[in-house]
């Protein structure tokens, strides 16, 4: 080839290019998420044989919420494995990203890369995938629809040697390479080794934006994922970090997330939301501010919850059971990966007093008792009128008040035709974290350079 052809091949070459993958100048980057219950969600009632979108009648319909537990409370969602599974397609909590990962052989009309579902992660720093080698004698894979990751056959697969990269941590060189261990609860882990690959993602507009070079955990043995207790057919792959630290999703963005993020949850509904970066956050007029502050060695966002209150009215909380302990344990922090609020269990057990109390005095509601989980605050509703009057939750942030309405307090749902809610929150031995449920019909925006995070309701299916 001439150079003058190879000048206009490479030019032709590159505008198509930039016609469909735009590089790394972009300022920004908008990613959609696809809700549970979205029609493009492998989760889809539509998707599931009809069998599967009844309930079976012995299952406790609130079993999904003791099974949606925390990324960072796997243990739990192990301890509950013995309830009968139920299939909840109407539950607004999880919400994934489809991610094109690796340059596989092209065919002509195929795209190079793979498609995956990645849970958003605002509690952990490091991006994961399930990959090939779990399948290897001894190792183990938690189960997926689609088959693992095969990162040997993709040409943009690099794994990390040691003592070459400074994601590469102390301890952590086996056999000349670098590898990863994230634990997410005692005896639940993902490990593997550490590789850089290039990530596409479905933006916005129709495009896609191709990022090189993305450090991620190839994982090839994990113990007691969630993953594996919460769905029958799981569609999650992996993980997308979006905590705290320099090898966090988000931080590896760069100039193009400038460390900012947003995202807008949405009620039951079958339109997904966006995840975005940088400049392609939507501005919102009227949100309130307060500190996100890190607390090694966690990569979550700590906020300062200083009390509740029911109906306007202050719980008694004792301070120390919300403050951060010398250890780094306790405190409070807000996580999109964490799907229904945990609070440690003297400020549950204060929060699950008042909340009894107020609703004890509604003519209209009955308490349903189910049986064995005691803890759990449930009311059958008599008539419509149930629905009114409902209490409001305010979590005291410092400078700012999360206001949680009752849709985003309670789990409504249909049981043998009878219409009944639950509390949809848990208590915890050790941590309290605002969970995905609650932070629902609300805007946040993270801003890890000032170190704060701006909230307010927000009609989300308008404004992502
Ligand atoms: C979900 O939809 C139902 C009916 O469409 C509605 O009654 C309910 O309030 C919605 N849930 C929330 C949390 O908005
Ligand atoms: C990862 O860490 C967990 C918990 O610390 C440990 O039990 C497990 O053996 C580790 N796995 C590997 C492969 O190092
Ligand atoms: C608040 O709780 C503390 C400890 O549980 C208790 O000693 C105190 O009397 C309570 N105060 C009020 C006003 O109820």
């Amino acid at each position: 080839m001439s150079p003058e052809v190879s000048f206009v091949f490479h030019f032709f070459l590159s505008s198509m290019l930039l016609g469909c993958i735009a590089a790394v100048q972009l300022d920004g980057l908008t990613m959609e998420l696809i809700h549970r219950d979205s029609p493009q969600s492998p989760l889809h009632p539509g998707n599931l044989p009809l069998a599967e979108r009844i309930p079976k009648p012995s299952a406790c319909p609130f079993a999904g919420l003791h099974r949606q537990t925390s990324m960072v409370s796997a243990r739990k969602a192990a301890a509950n494995k013995m309830i009968s599974p139920l299939t909840s397609y109407g539950d607004p909590f999880l919400f994934f990203a489809q991610v094109g990962v690796g340059s596989f052989q092209e065919k002509s009309g195929h795209p190079r890369f793979k498609t995956y579902n990645f849970q958003i992660d605002t509690g952990n720093e490091l991006s994961w995938i399930q990959c090939d080698g779990c399948q290897n004698k001894g190792n183990m894979c938690f189960p997926h629809e689609d088959p693992p990751y095969l990162n040997s056959q993709s040409r943009s697969y690099k794994p990390i040697s040691c003592n070459q990269h400074s994601f590469c941590e102390p301890g952590q060189c086996k056999e000349g390479m670098c590898t990863y261990n994230v634990t997410y609860g005692p005896g639940s882990y993902t490990s593997g080794n550490l590789a850089s690959e290039t990530f596409t993602f479905y933006s916005s507009h129709g495009k896609h934006a191709a990022l090189e070079d993305i450090t991620f955990g190839c994982s090839t043995d994990s113990r007691n994922m969630k993953y594996a207790f919460l769905f029958d057919k799981n569609p999650v792959s992996g993980v997308l970090g979006m905590g705290w630290g320099p090898r966090s999703f988000l931080a590896q963005l760069g100039s193009i997330s400038h460390g900012k993020f947003s995202y807008c949850i949405k009620a039951n509904n079958t339109q997904n939301t966006y995840l975005r970066f940088g400049k392609h956050i939507v501005k919102s007029k009227n949100l309130q501010t307060t500190r996100i502050m890190q607390v090694k060695p966690s990569a979550a966002y700590h906020v300062n919850l200083l009390g509740i209150s029911v109906n306007g009215v202050k719980l008694n909380i004792t301070k120390s059971d919300l403050a951060v302990r010398k250890d780094g344990s306790r405190g409070c922090s807000i996580d999109a990966g964490t799907l229904a609020t945990l609070l440690v269990k003297p400020v549950f057990d204060t929060l699950h007093a008042a909340l009894a109390d107020h609703l004890s005095r509604n003519q209209n509601l009955k308490r349903w008792i189910i049986h064995k989980l005691h803890k759990d605050l449930c009311y059958e509703q008599l008539s419509d009128a149930g629905r009114e009057n409902l209490p409001v939750v305010t979590f005291h942030l410092e400078n700012a008040d999360l206001e949680v309405k009752p849709g985003a307090i309670f789990l409504f749902r249909e049981f043998e035709g009878k219409n009944v809610f639950c509390l949809s929150m848990l208590s915890d031995d050790s941590k309290t974290i605002i969970g995905a449920y609650q932070q629902m019909k609300q805007k946040f925006v993270y801003d890890t350079k000032a170190r704060v995070l701006s909230f307010g309701p927000e009609d989300c299916e308008k404004n992502g």
